[in-house]
């Protein structure tokens, strides 16, 4: 089965490659600039060509601008002025009767260009919101309002208006509508999931960060002990420290294949890598193995209280610097446009983020308003995520299970994949196609992917028990994965470790 699959997969990839552009109708815009929505400007509505020549001389954001297979009516606006979005309309024969919207990750301050074109490509209106602010504004988080906007107001007013502008054009309300987003999009899932419950009927929700301020902190801490020691750690020793903590828990669940399926059952120590005399190389000094242990382990603040719960093995520590940090805790904290760190202070600093942004924690596990509307949660994320905690996410959906109830009736609503393998919404050694934020996955159907899964649960009322995650290399299927609800494991039972037909869902702990 799994052959077949590889091989129709592929044949997807290279036929999606060499559609024909198709022109946009004349008429497909027809009417948008006279709808009158309260708050909304209509900046500009244009016809627009099937695949990717939307995107020529754009400035690049984040991510490379994907091709759409339909034609669609590319409405851009504002929304109380400084909101602004994109909304791209299929024309009226071939809308889906849905609507989707498009989270955005990290600071925001851009759009989704990624999940737009897979939207309209599917029939979708889709949008996107910038979330009130540009990435070209180095001084954005010195506005209350731009903050507001940020947390959680600027997706909610999308959903609303959007919605409006999509009734307006064909003349009917959308029949459902889903959220997509990854990182800071699927904060943004998360937002509207705890507060806008009304606004979509299903979210898709990957690295979502719920408790986005421990985070925040964590990422300042780093980014200061980093500058501390900046000659100390090369990316290279990360690396071996990542590379040796996948290693040592590989065989543990029951294959050596590169994967590790739960690396919370292992125990691996940054001290086993310490250079033994006379070894030179793939090797730290004592002063290294300090340095590092103290990234891994929970991170403290001054009183001793744990905000985290630390670094699992396998995972590279992030070494990027967060602009979103620094601007947290220099502009919204303390009104500095620039400021170094000095004063930064882990336990005093986290109560001011909740003070300065109150609704960027997005960790309510009370969703029961989604539940009684017949809503459907899917999150997932990467084992090895690197900048949104693995077990942060866990801890979120486990606050969840047992407030809505418990796992049975919890596994009605909102399930949990975890990917192994996986780094942050993507990438890494595992199989990391899953048709989360981003793509559709390989084969697009509610075995592979989970934004068709999330249809056929909402709409068909048929959950999805385990899924099939990809790996592709060059236009080809390297690895499949069966992916099992959290807290299901996937069990090897023997064949081919990249194959997905090699693994079965089971109960954690339970035997092979
Ligand atoms: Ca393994």
């Amino acid at each position: 089965m799994i052959a077949r699959m590889l091989l129709s997969g592929a044949a997807l990839l290279l036929g999606s490659a060499s559609s024909p552009p198709a022109q946009a109708p004349e008429g497909i815009c027809e009417g948008i600039s006279a709808l009158a929505i309260p708050d909304v400007a209509i900046d500009s509505a244009t016809p627009t060509a099937a695949g990717d020549a939307w995107a020529q001389g754009m400035p690049a954001g984040r991510g490379q601008p994907a091709s759409t297979t339909r034609p669609f009516c590319r409405v851009r606006g504002r929304i109380e002025k400084t909101i602004a979005f994109e909304l791209w309309l299929p024309a009226k024969g071939e809308w889906n009767g849905k609507f989707l919207g498009a989270g955005v990750g990290g600071a925001a301050g851009t759009f989704n260009f990624q999940d737009l074109p897979r939207g309209v490509s599917r029939g979708y209106a889709a949008a996107t919101t910038d979330t009130g602010h540009k990435m070209t504004d180095p001084a954005w988080m010195l506005d209350a309002q731009a903050r507001e906007n940020y947390t959680h107001r600027a997706n909610h007013l999308l959903a609303e208006k959007a919605k409006a502008i999509v009734a307006g054009h064909y003349g009917s309300a959308p029949r459902y509508s889903y959220f997509i987003g990854c990182s800071g999009g699927g904060r943004q899932g998360l937002k509207e999931l705890q507060r806008f419950p009304a606004d979509y009927d299903g979210i898709v929700t990957g690295a979502n960060g719920p408790k986005t301020p421990e985070m925040t902190v964590r990422r300042m801490w780093e980014l200061l002990e980093r500058d501390r020691r900046p000659d100390l750690m090369s990316q290279a020793d990360w690396k071996l420290i990542a590379d040796k903590g996948t290693e040592a828990c590989d065989a543990r669940d029951g294959v050596r294949d590169g994967l590790v399926e739960d690396p919370r059952a292992c125990n691996f120590k940054v001290a086993s890598l310490q250079c033994r005399p006379g070894q030179t190389g793939g090797c730290l000094s004592a002063d290294q193995v300090r340095f590092a242990e103290r990234f891994y382990a929970p991170l403290r603040d001054s009183t001793g209280r744990a905000l985290d719960k630390g670094i699992l093995p396998g995972v590279l520590v992030d070494s990027g610097r967060s602009q979103l940090a620094i601007g947290t805790f220099g502009q919204a904290i303390r009104g500095l446009r620039d400021w170094n760190g000095a004063d930064f202070d882990a336990a005093r600093d986290l109560a001011a983020i909740d003070r300065v942004m109150p609704q960027l924690r997005a960790d309510d596990p009370d969703i029961s308003a989604f539940r009684n509307r017949g809503g459907k949660l899917i999150q997932y994320t990467g084992w090895l995520d690197g900048a949104v905690a693995a077990r942060m996410v866990i801890d979120y959906h486990e606050a969840l299970t047992r407030r809505m109830g418990g796992p049975s009736a919890t596994d009605r609503f909102a399930r949990l994949y975890m990917l192994p393998g996986v780094h942050h919404c993507a990438g890494g050694p595992g199989a990391d196609q899953i048709g989360g934020s981003g793509r559709d996955a390989p084969i697009a159907d509610a075995r592979h992917d989970l934004l068709t899964a999330l249809e056929q649960w909402v709409e068909q009322g048929r959950a999805p028990d385990w899924m099939i995650a990809s790996r592709v290399e060059s236009g080809t299927i390297t690895r499949t994965r069966l992916i099992c609800p959290y807290p299901q494991q996937a069990r090897y039972r023997g064949g081919n470790p990249a194959s997905a037909t090699s693994f079965r869902c089971a109960a954690p702990g339970a035997r092979r």
